[in-house]
């Protein structure tokens, strides 16, 4: 084919979502709405309604409420919805009736629709009131972070939810100096306590578990330096005495984020693990040391994420995979619902199901337990024979790589290619 040969028409702009459509279909491979939610899969109202904008981008997208969220939801098969507090009711009204009538119908769409709310967030980072962090030096801004989370609780009590998420986005600081750390990491741990008392508090009331509260970090953005950057800054800060309920504290790794700072997201994932506070997920993609771009799961690092799954299926996880990326901006409206999410759904339960082929694998399981099996005795003090005792079967590391390749592409199963 030469590449300059053009071999399409152009396409009217009433023609194009039919192409995208058709375009969709021949991709097959496509789940059933059905067999969607049988995985613990949530929606964020904020990826779904994102119109696009950032500092440098204008929104390519027209804004759409809860109730198109939901709708479209149910009909891809994500069968749980997730929120910040702001994305569905303004911040003049919360905590207000108002609030509480926007509930209410939110309610109503979830019945309709069959979804359930997993999970509540406040919003503590985009209003000009957290210009200086929920931990703020103002006792008065501290107290209204104290509402507002409360009130998230609230809110999260009353639509059913399990867990609530706080990505302190703007804890932190631009000129070095201004905020004490010690201080102001005292003042944010006020906040979550607030929010756990009223949890036990309401939870007593409703007759319902309290909910798991779960801390996500972010290495960088908004603010230039951040004292909470990674899940395991977060695990101290879990453990360090400040929080009166640290047992109802756990933590939400964002797949990214963790990449963000270099670090290895699968790595990071088993210390949350054996720290027992991995309790909630949220999937993406993206590249190392970037900012956060947000990109659907398995676009970027497939085969990375493939070892991720296999991580939590192995340890059984069984928390929320909540699709937190943002629709690129070069995806309309329609797109969203027509291709972003169901095929993020789609690669998420491709990448679990071969997660469960990897941890079957006749091959990687005898490579596993070859190298747990270890060598023939020899003296355990002496470093040489120890080393030449291991170096052939110590191989098997690059070979089990191959063998998850070779899973990742189906040539397992007998995809082949040849000249
Ligand atoms: C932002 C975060 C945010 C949290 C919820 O980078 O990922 O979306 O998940 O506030
Ligand atoms: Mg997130
Ligand atoms: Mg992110």
């Amino acid at each position: 084919m030469a590449g300059s040969e053009i071999l399409m028409k152009p396409v009217p702009a009433n023609k194009q979502q039919a192409l995208v459509d058709r375009l969709m279909n021949a991709c097959g491979g496509a789940y059933s709405p059905k067999t969607r939610k049988k995985y613990y899969i949530s929606g964020p109202q904020w990826a779904a309604a994102y119109q696009g904008q950032a500092l440098f981008h204008a929104p390519t997208r027209e804004p759409i409420g809860f109730e198109d969220v939901i709708r479209e939801s149910a009909k891809i098969g994500i069968g749980h919805w997730t929120t910040h507090d702001t994305d569905v009711i303004q911040t003049a009204a919360l905590g207000k009736d108002e609030q509480w009538s926007i509930v209410g119908q939110i309610k109503k769409s979830l019945t309709k629709h069959g979804l359930e709310c997993s999970m509540v967030t406040t919003e503590t980072f985009f209003h000009a009131v957290w210009a200086a962090s929920p931990a703020a030096e103002s006792p008065q801004v501290r107290e209204y972070a104290a509402f507002r989370v409360k009130n998230t609780v609230d809110i999260g009590h009353e639509l059913g939810a399990r867990f609530a998420v706080y990505w302190p986005g703007s804890l932190g600081y631009y000129t070095q100096g201004a905020v004490e750390e010690t201080e102001t990491l005292t003042w944010y741990a006020e906040a979550l306590n607030a929010a756990c008392e009223r949890d036990i508090e309401v939870a007593a009331k409703k007759k319902r578990k309290t909910l798991q509260h779960c801390l996500e970090a972010k290495p960088f953005e908004p603010q230039a330096e951040i004292l909470l950057p990674t899940s395991d800054a977060m695990l101290a800060f879990i453990s360090s005495g400040l929080l009166k309920h640290p047992e109802m504290v756990g933590l939400n790794p964002e797949y990214l984020h963790e990449l963000m700072w270099g670090g290895a997201p699968r790595a990071a994932l088993a210390r949350a693990l054996l720290a027992g506070k991995l309790w909630h997920f949220d999937i993406n993609d993206g590249y190392r040391l970037k900012h956060d771009v947000d990109i659907a799961i398995g676009l970027v690092n497939p085969l990375d994420w493939l070892n991720v799954l296999v991580l939590l299926r192995t340890h059984n996880y069984n928390g929320p995979f909540n699709l937190d990326y943002k629709p690129p901006r070069t995806t309309s409206n329609h797109g969203v619902f027509a291709v972003s999410f169901p095929t993020a759904v789609d690669r998420f339960i491709t990448l679990w199901e071969m997660a469960g082929d990897v941890i079957s694998d006749p091959v990687i399981k005898q490579a596993t337990e070859a190298l747990k099996a270890g060598a023939e005795a020899v003296d355990t003090r002496d470093a040489e024979a120890l080393a030449a005792a291991h170096r052939e079967m110590l191989t098997l590391h690059e070979l089990i790589a191959h063998r998850m390749f070779q899973i990742l592409i189906g040539a397992h199963a007998g995809r082949r290619y040849s000249i």
